[in-house]
C-alpha cells in the first residue's frame, strides 16, 4: 500500500475549514471511497503527492494541462510578467493578443469576452441568448455539465452526476423549470420539443463532445441537426467548448465537425492552468454586451495579466506542426491498449477518444447518452480507480469524467499505463 499519511492528515485539517476539505466537490474522491491526494508539485506528465508518491497524470487539472505541467514556455512567460505586475483592473495589450489568437482559430466568432471560469462563460452566453431572442426557455442535454449557474445545474453531469445530486437545493423551481434537459444524441426528442415550443426557446446549449458523463462523442448528424433546428426556430446554438476547445482540435469541436454555433464558450486550456473562461460569437450578438450594449456582465479579475500570459503562451505552444495528430495517435494507442487488456481479463468496458480526450466505461454495451452511462458498473470502476492509483496512475475519481493525455506523456508512460491496467484488470 502506498503511504499517503500526509495527505490523510492534511485532509483532516482541510475538512475543518472547507466543505468536504476541497474547493471543488469531485476532488474529494467520495464516489471512489478514497482519501484525496494532496499534491505538492508537478512536472510534465507527472504529479507528486504530499508523501512524495509520483503518478502519471491523466486528469491534467481537468483539462487545462494539455502541454503537461510546468511547460517551460508557460513558466518563463509567467516569470517575466511577474516583473511587470499582477492585476490592474484596466485594459492591457495581452487581452488583445489573446482575443486575436482565439478569434483566428474559431471562424464562427467575431468577438469574445474574457471571464474567469467556464461557469461565467456559459452563464453569460445564456443571458445573451435570452436577451437577444427575448425568450426564457433554454435546452440542454442530460449528463452535460455547463458549470454551476442556477439555470444550467439541471440534470447535469460531472460532480452532480458523481454525487448523484438530482440538481441542487437552492435553485428555485421557477428557474429550473425554464431549463429543459433532453437525452444527448437524440434529435427526435429535440425536434418534437421544438415543434411544440421552439418559438419560446432562447438557446440550445451542448457539449459538442460530452466529457461530463464520461466521454461520449456526438453521433453522426447530431450536431448538424442541432444547427438546423435552432436556425429553424430562431433559437441560438451555444457550443460549450470549455473542455473541447483546443482539446479535440486547435479550433475545437466546431472546426473538427465543421459546425458554426452562434455562441461559443471556452475555458480550461485557454488559461493554461490560470483562471480564464471566455464566450464569443458573431459581432451582431456580442456588441449587445455591456458597455457596448445593455446585456450586463463583468469581472474584477477578467483579462488579468498573469492569466492572459499563461493562456497566450499555451496557445502559442499548441501551434507547433502535427501537435494534435501526434497527441491523437498517442491517445489511440493508450485507449486500444486498455481495451485489449480488459478484453483479455474478461472485463467488459467501452472505450473511445476524440483527440486527446478519452473515456472508459465499465459498461457492456456502447454508451451514447447519460442513461447508457448510468448502466456502468460503478463498483468495478471504483476498484479500477483504486488499483490504478495504488500503482501510480492518476485518473479522474469518477466514472462520469473524461481523461486527458498531454504532449508531455511519453511512449513509456503510455506503455507503463497499459501494463498497469493489465495488472489491475487481472486483480479485479
Ligand atoms: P469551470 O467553472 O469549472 O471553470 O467550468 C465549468 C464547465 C463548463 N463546461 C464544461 C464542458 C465543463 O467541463 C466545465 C467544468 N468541468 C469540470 C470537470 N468535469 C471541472 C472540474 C470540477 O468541477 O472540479
Amino acid at each position: 500500500m502506498l503511504n499517503i499519511q500526509t495527505s490523510i492528515s492534511m485532509n483532516e485539517r482541510a475538512t475543518q475549514f472547507m466543505p468536504g476539505g476541497v474547493n471543488s466537490p469531485v476532488r474529494a474522491c467520495r464516489s471512489v471511497d478514497c482519501h484525496p491526494l494532496f499534491i505538492s508539485q508537478a512536472t510534465g506528465a507527472y504529479i507528486i503527492d504530499a508523501d512524495g508518491n509520483k503518478y502519471i497524470d491523466y486528469v491534467g487539472s481537468w483539462g487545462p494541462m494539455i502541454l503537461g505541467h510546468r511547460h517551460p514556455a508557460v513558466i518563463s512567460a509567467l516569470a517575466s510578467v511577474l516583473n511587470e505586475g499582477i492585476s490592474y483592473g484596466a485594459p492591457i495589450e495581452k487581452e488583445i493578443e489573446l482575443a486575436e489568437c482565439i478569434l483566428s482559430a474559431f471562424p464562427a466568432m467575431d468577438m469574445i469576452r474574457m471571464v474567469n471560469s467556464g461557469t461565467e462563460a456559459t452563464m453569460s452566453a445564456v443571458r445573451l441568448a435570452r436577451a437577444h431572442t427575448g425568450r426564457d426557455i433554454i435546452v440542454k442535454f442530460d449528463g452535460c455539465y455547463h458549470g454551476h449557474a442556477d439555470t444550467l445545474l439541471v440534470e447535469a453531469g460531472s460532480g452532480v452526476a458523481t454525487l448523484g445530486i438530482p440538481g441542487s437545493p437552492g435553485i428555485p423551481e421557477r428557474i429550473a423549470s425554464q431549463t429543459l434537459s433532453l437525452p444527448y444524441n437524440d434529435l427526435n426528442t429535440l425536434n418534437e420539443l421544438m415543434q411544440k415550443q421552439g418559438d419560446k426557446v432562447a438557446c440550445v446549449i451542448v457539449e459538442p463532445v460530452a466529457g461530463n458523463m464520461g466521454m461520449i462523442r456526438p453521433q453522426p448528424g447530431f450536431l448538424e441537426g442541432l444547427q438546423e433546428v435552432t436556425q429553424k426556430y430562431g433559437s441560438l446554438l451555444i457550443f460549450d467548448e470549455v473542455m473541447t476547445g483546443y482539446r479535440v482540435a486547435y479550433g475545437g469541436a466546431q472546426v473538427l465537425y465543421n459546425i458554426s454555433p452562434d455562441l461559443t464558450c471556452l475555458g480550461k486550456i485557454i488559461g493554461g492552468g490560470m483562471p480564464v473562461g471566455a464566450y464569443g460569437g458573431r459581432r451582431e450578438l456580442m456588441k449587445k454586451i455591456a458597455p457596448e450594449g445593455s446585456v450586463y456582465q463583468a469581472g474584477t479579475l477578467s483579462g488579468n495579466p498573469l492569466a492572459m500570459t499563461a493562456g497566450l503562451a499555451t496557445l502559442n505552444a499548441l501551434q507547433q506542426p502535427d501537435f494534435y495528430e501526434e497527441l491523437s495517435v498517442k491517445t489511440q494507442q493508450l485507449v486500444s491498449g486498455i481495451k485489449g487488456v480488459a478484453k483479455t481479463a474478461g472485463i467488459p468496458i467501452q472505450t473511445d477518444h476524440v483527440g486527446s480526450m478519452m473515456g472508459v466505461f465499465f459498461a457492456d454495451a456502447p454508451v451514447h447518452n447519460f442513461d447508457d452511462a448510468k448502466t456502468s458498473n460503478l463498483e468495478q470502476f471504483k476498484r479500477y480507480f483504486q488499483g490504478m492509483r495504488e500503482r501510480g496512475i492518476y485518473i479522474a475519481p469518477s466514472q462520469f469524467e473524461a481523461g486527458f493525455v498531454s504532449s508531455a506523456h511519453s511512449q513509456s508512460d503510455i506503455e507503463n499505463t497499459i501494463n498497469t491496467a493489465r495488472e489491475v484488470f487481472q486483480a479485479i
